[in-house]
């Protein structure tokens, strides 16, 4: 019996609209009940993704149409996440490359795209978001083709069909405007351009792990293609470690996709998409083969981390007040442990045993394992993110980044200034003539920390950015980063409405009254370049005097919500974020105001200025 399968992977800039049309495909597949009650982004399954709106994860599903297993492989758009679909491309032989037809083709396009032809998936281009109001798909369609010719696609690649959809009504068409109102075109061009999977079922047994997964029956679940052979439930197989050691196992609990359940199998054979259950300590990247006869597979290579960040426990004077694991081991095991499933990360000893130096693609990837951490009940402290430098033939060389801001036209000047200071170079200007442009810098990935949050204030929030790894370049010398300085608390006690009336108008406060504070804790963003030293915790002298100004009513500002992010964002060399399942707080590296140095305006004066 042969199978029909088609094995592919949905690749897109972020918020292009991935996960919808995986919805969509899923509701039309008729794999659920008719009354059953499905949530919007159904494959988005975990906490933060749903909270955030954002595919974190490469997940798996399957459809059938018409007699043909689909296997899908959601993948997440943001660049953080890059790992993610470099991995998913090695399970699939072909892509459907979505493209918002408003918006065209926009950094992580370009990356996800760079990497499926140099994979020779050939690519469905599917232009989703056609209803919007501002659509444009043939512009769109153009910028496509340049991005293929940019890329050194192949006159065969270039050759794609093009699909147009509204993914939120779950339809697919050949042509604008044509008469379908279902996705029944995108499903028929899976099926005939997308080639079924290669690799024979009588041959050697070639199963690669490309992702991990977890269920609470079954435990840690690797999902794997198999590229090779057959392999039959139970029988005794190798599993080729990353090193190279082999180690013989019985694979006992056999998976098949189904929807969003999984079915067991007896047998699965080359082209299956399968989830494994119950190998001990089974990784990314390990092959599973024949005993006798080994034929493992290369092992993925996965790009290199860019940013790296210090882990450390916590210091501060309410260690261990809110969080279950707080020690050096207790961090040490999760970070290992997290290794096991994140194989874009990297974690370094440093000179102490108390602090990781965390190595990831960018602030978002690590935010989010800080969150993670801190919900299962960890406290750490986190340092300022940095940027990985390398040394080649003696030239010290650092990431760069291609940036892609878009903005209204009245805010071209503030761009241009803020990122001038952060050594962007601006490439290209283009005018949509609607009112916004779409700005191109190249800058040193330095220059994006901190960016985001920066902009967003002047541009009063209207500003898109987007960026992705161009490559290395020449070190470009000292940065200036934050321009303003610290409001400090120089004491411990409990925040005051009447002391935060006094010292709001020296900057923006982060805490608002009644929050228990320590010395050398961070209270505000002070409006000069300098750190404040400042009570936070003064009371009102009780007087019998009466004057207007003491009865004036006490008028608060309301605080800066300091969420996990801002406060990686804003922190500087000689700061901490302290991270506990119940706060997040600021602080000085050095608690004690008078032991604290001077701090980083004296690094800065030695920089010139850019
Ligand atoms: N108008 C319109 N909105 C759409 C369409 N498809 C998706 N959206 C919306 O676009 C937003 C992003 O959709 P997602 O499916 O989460 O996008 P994604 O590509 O999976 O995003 P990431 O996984 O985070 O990269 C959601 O608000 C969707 O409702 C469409 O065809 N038309
Ligand atoms: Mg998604």
């Amino acid at each position: 019996m042969t199978k029909s399968i088609r094995n592919i992977a949905i690749i897109a800039h972020v918020d292009h609209g991935k996960t919808t049309l995986v919805d969509a495909m899923l509701r039309q597949s008729g794999i659920f009940r008719a009354n059953q009650e499905l949530v919007e982004r159904v494959m988005d399954s975990n906490d933060l993704e749903r909270e955030r709106g954002i595919t974190i994860l490469a997940k798996n599903t399957e459809i059938e149409y018409q007699g043909t297993k689909i296997n899908i492989v959601d993948t997440p758009g943001h660049s953080d996440f890059g790992g993610e679909v470099e991995r998913a491309l090695r399970m699939v032989d072909g892509v459907l490359v979505l493209v918002d037809a408003s918006e065209g083709p926009l950094p992580q396009t370009r990356y996800v795209l760079q990497k499926a032809l140099a994979a020779k998936l050939p690519p469905i281009m599917v232009l989703n978001k056609i209803d919007r109001p501002d659509a444009r798909p043939a512009e769109v369609l153009d910028e496509i083709y340049d991005l293929f010719i940019d890329l050194d696609a192949t006159e065969d690649q270039l050759d794609f069909p093009v699909i147009y959809t509204n993914a939120k009504l779950g339809v697919a068409h050949l042509k604008v405007g044509d008469d379908s109102t279902t996705l029944q075109p995108l499903f028929e061009q899976i099926v005939k351009s997308i080639p079924p999977p290669a690799g024979d079922p009588a041959a050697a047994l070639q199963i690669q792990v490309t992702n991990l997964d977890y269920s609470d029956f079954l435990g840690r679940l690797a999902i794997a293609r198999v590229f090779g052979g057959t392999l039959v439930r139970g029988t005794e197989v190798g599993i080729v470690k990353l090193d190279g050691k082999i180690q013989p196992t019985k694979i006992t609990k056999l998976f098949t996709f189904r929807g969003l359940e999984r079915d067991e199998a007896e047998e699965v054979t080359a082209g299956d998409i399968v989830a494994i259950a119950g190998v001990e300590g089974i990784q990314i990247g390990e092959s599973i083969t024949d005993l006798a006869n080994p034929a493992p597979l290369e092992p993925l290579t996965i790009d290199e981390p860019t940013l790296t960040m210090v882990f450390t426990i916590n210091t501060s004077p309410f260690a261990g007040r809110e969080g279950q694991y707080v020690t050096s081991r207790d961090l040490r095991a999760r970070l290992e442990k997290e290794l096991l499933t994140n194989v874009s990360l990297r974690v370094e000893d440093t000179g102490t045993t108390d602090a990781f130096r965390v190595l990831g693609r960018g602030e978002l990837q690590l935010a989010i394992l800080i969150e993670t951490m801190r919900r299962e009940g960890y406290e750490l402290m986190v340092g300022k993110p940095e940027i990985v430098v390398r040394t080649e033939n003696g030239r010290r060389l650092e990431p760069l980044e291609l940036l892609i801001v878009d903005c209204p036209e009245n805010f071209i000047g503030i761009v241009m200034e803020l990122l001038g200071n952060r050594r962007g170079e601006m490439k290209k200007m283009v005018n949509h003539n609607s009112g916004r442009v779409r700005m191109e810098f190249s800058i040193p990935s330095r220059g994006l920390i901190g960016l985001r949050s920066q902009l967003m204030t002047d541009t009063r929030g209207t500003a898109l950015i987007h960026s992705l790894l161009e490559g290395w370049t020449e070190y470009a010398g000292d940065m200036a980063m934050r321009l303003t300085g610290a409001l400090v608390s120089d004491r411990s006690g409990v925040s005051t409405a009447y002391a935060i009336w006094g010292i709001q108008e020296r900057g923006e406060m982060f805490v608002g009254p009644a929050i228990e504070v320590y010395e050398g804790m961070i209270l505000g963003e002070n409006a000069r370049e300098d750190d404040m030293n400042v009570n936070v915790t003064k009371e009102k002298k009780q007087t019998n005097m009466r004057s207007s100004s003491a009865d004036e009513a006490i008028r608060l500002i309301p605080p800066r919500d300091m969420t996990l992010e801002k406060a990686i964002e804003f922190i500087a060399d000689d700061e901490f974020v302290e991270v506990t399942p119940k706060s997040i707080r600021l602080r000085k590296k050095v608690l004690d105001a008078k032991k604290r140095p001077k701090r980083w305006q004296e690094i800065r004066a030695s920089t010139e200025s850019a």
